[in-house]
């Protein structure tokens, strides 16, 4: 897939796992799917994750949903299920297995890293990804083990450096604040709680 297009497919970025949602995951994604999301990350990680069975069972149903709505599919961190599940790509956080070794083993599937840092965009290998997770923006309670609050300009600093890689922005942003991120020069809105912890969703998709 190509920048562009890749780029216009981040636009509204859903988040989830289990442990996100205050009704049925199937039921929450198809919703998002509804609203008008454009992507998906099944991210099973946190309070109380599901793993195995369960997890690739959980993992199938959500697979389906992105099927029927024509939804980018990528798998958070764990390899094992790209294949299983069709993913479209995987997201690994710099922590993670690498990306070299990701690219070696799946050279078709979109790649998405986190960066959070000056020191963290120079040690990755840039060329290899497919799109970049900017974050934390903002505050958030979400992810217990999130770095600190980059700020907007963190987007802009990338942008300069990397004209044309899609960039989305993570963490804390809401139908509040997503309209500075993408003005700061990012592609997409990846955001969890604002869509899970949204009374209206609709409503909350429509102004991401
Ligand atoms: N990754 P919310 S922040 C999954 O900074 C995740 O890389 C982050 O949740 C990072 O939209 C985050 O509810 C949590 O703030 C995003």
């Amino acid at each position: 897939m190509n920048n562009i297009l890749l780029a216009k497919k981040l636009r509204k970025y859903f988040i989830m796992g289990s442990q996100n949602c205050y009704q049925d995951p199937v039921k929450t994604l198809r919703l998002a799917a509804e609203s008008g999301i454009t992507a998906f990350q099944f991210r099973e990680k946190g309070k109380a994750p599901l793993t195995g069975k369960d997890k690739l069972e959980l993992g199938k149903k959500l697979r389906e949903i992105c099927w029927e709505y024509n939804l980018l599919f990528i798998v958070n961190d764990d390899i094992d299920l790209v294949e299983p599940l069709e993913a479209d790509g995987i997201h690994v956080g710099q922590d993670d297995l690498s990306v070299h070794e990701i690219r070696r083993l799946m050279p078709d599937k979109i790649i998405g890293l986190s960066v959070s840092n000056t020191e963290e965009l120079k040690q990755s290998p840039i060329q290899l990804v497919d799109y970049l997770g900017v974050g934390p923006i903002f505050s958030t309670t979400t992810k217990a083990d999130a770095k600190k609050p980059v700020g907007v300009e963190w987007i802009t600093a990338i942008r300069k450096q990397y004209p044309t890689i899609p960039l989305v922005g993570i963490g804390g942003i809401n139908t509040k604040n997503a309209r500075t991120v993408m003005n700061a020069g990012a592609d997409g809105v990846a955001v969890i709680s604002a869509i899970t912890s949204a009374a209206d969703m609709k409503r909350a998709v429509s102004n991401l």
